[in-house]
């Protein structure tokens, strides 16, 4: 597909082997992890996390940098010019919290509708299914923050922005990159992180903070963040209302998908037992079933759970005969608490978000 090396200005931490790059043009770059490379392990290590960039990881000094608030939302509304602001070490000494999240890039699985549905290319990056990761997070409720800088209660809107430079698509200039987030999921359940795994953010990942927004779509996630307008008023975007949106609504939360920790055509023995494992996650409700089937969807087996906060582990043995010795599909299904199922396909839609159909994952009996 994309085998071009990453644009070094774009990203800018090492690449592993064990990670795919894709990357369609100069403008954009991302890495995507390869499933085999976190096989048994509960966190995607931070060097095979994906990074999806809309312009490029700048190199922020946090000894100058703060966070700005500002706007109608505000006690005594102060404007752009007269902001609260926060800085580096402010921030680290508000109360602090650690939590596993799971982030994923709406696009995730986009190159899929292609492979596996035979639908021509969406625009926009097309990853694998590795536009996922969930890592261990460290930093200060967006709660707090918020009430520390006054919000009052007839707040209803947020607008973060990054300060990653300017985003054009096509010519047109939309500014930098912001979405706007709901008071209600931002009093909820949003980290303002500032260490990822253990250590300060990487560049690529946002330092010096950013927003991690449980269950969203990756792009509310917003990297490198700057500034948060907070508005009695709705606020708008092109990440809102050009880009991560589908029939007119700003895409929220993630859907169920399932993937198998195993590189795609990898070799498995004919008359020996595998022991196949992967993992499945869903947007706000928990897995509760997996089924696997080798029999190209005639029968489905249930896979045995693991939960492992936000995503599941699961696994089940499959013993292939010697007669089905060449090319074979594996099929995972999930499904989840609130009765979603990975359908068999997904109806294409015009920038190829939330591909979730059950996915055909192709291996090698030898
Ligand atoms: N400022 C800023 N924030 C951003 C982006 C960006 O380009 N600029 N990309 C978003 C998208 S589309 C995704 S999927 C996640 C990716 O986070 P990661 O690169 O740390 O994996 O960051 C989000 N936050
Ligand atoms: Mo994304």
């Amino acid at each position: 597909m994309h085998d071009v090396p990453p644009d070094p200005h774009s990203v800018r931490k090492p690449l592993p082997d064990d990670l795919v790059v894709r990357q369609d043009n100069g403008a954009e770059s991302r890495w995507e992890t390869m499933w085999q490379g976190v096989e048994q392990q509960s966190d995607t290590p931070t060097d095979r996390f994906f990074v999806r960039n809309h312009t490029a990881t700048p190199l922020i000094d946090s000894s100058t940098w703060s966070l700005k608030l500002y706007g109608t939302g505000l006690r005594g509304t102060p404007d752009r010019t007269a902001p609260v602001t926060i800085d580096y070490d402010q921030l680290r000494s508000l109360p602090r919290t650690t939590q596993r999240i799971l982030l994923e890039c709406t696009g995730n699985g986009r190159s899929l509708f292609v492979d596996q549905q035979g639908e021509p290319a969406p625009p926009g990056t097309s990853w694998g299914l590795g536009a996922v990761g969930t890592a261990t997070w460290t930093g200060v409720s967006l709660r707090t923050l918020l009430e520390q800088a006054g919000i009052t209660d007839q707040a209803t809107c947020l607008l973060p922005i990054g300060l990653d430079g300017d985003f054009s698509d096509e010519g047109v200039h939309h500014g930098p990159v912001r979405r706007p987030l709901p008071v209600s999921k931002a009093m909820d359940d949003v980290l303002v992180a500032y260490e990822m795994n253990g250590e300060p953010l990487l560049p690529d990942h946002g330092f010096p903070a950013r927003l991690v927004v449980p269950d969203w779509v990756g792009i509310a996630s917003i990297k490198w963040l700057g500034e948060i307008e907070v508005s009695t008023t709705p606020l708008h975007s092109p990440w809102d209302s050009t880009y991560y949106v589908m029939d007119g609504e700003p895409l929220t939360e993630l859907v169920p998908k399932s993937v198998l920790e195993l590189a795609r055509n990898a070799p498995l023995r004919a008359g020996e037992r595998h022991q196949l494992r992967g993992r499945a996650w869903s947007g706000g409700d928990k897995i509760i079933s997996v089924e696997v089937s080798v029999d190209d969807g005639r029968s489905w087996q249930q896979a045995e759970l693991t939960d492992d906060g936000p995503w599941m582990r699961w696994q089940v043995d499959w013993r292939p005969d010697a007669d089905q010795r060449g090319p074979h599909t594996i099929l995972s299904r999930a499904t989840d608490a609130a009765g979603r199922r990975q359908p068999d396909r997904t109806p294409l839609n015009p920038r190829g978000y939330l591909f979730g159909a059950v996915v055909r994952h192709p291996v090698m009996v030898i």
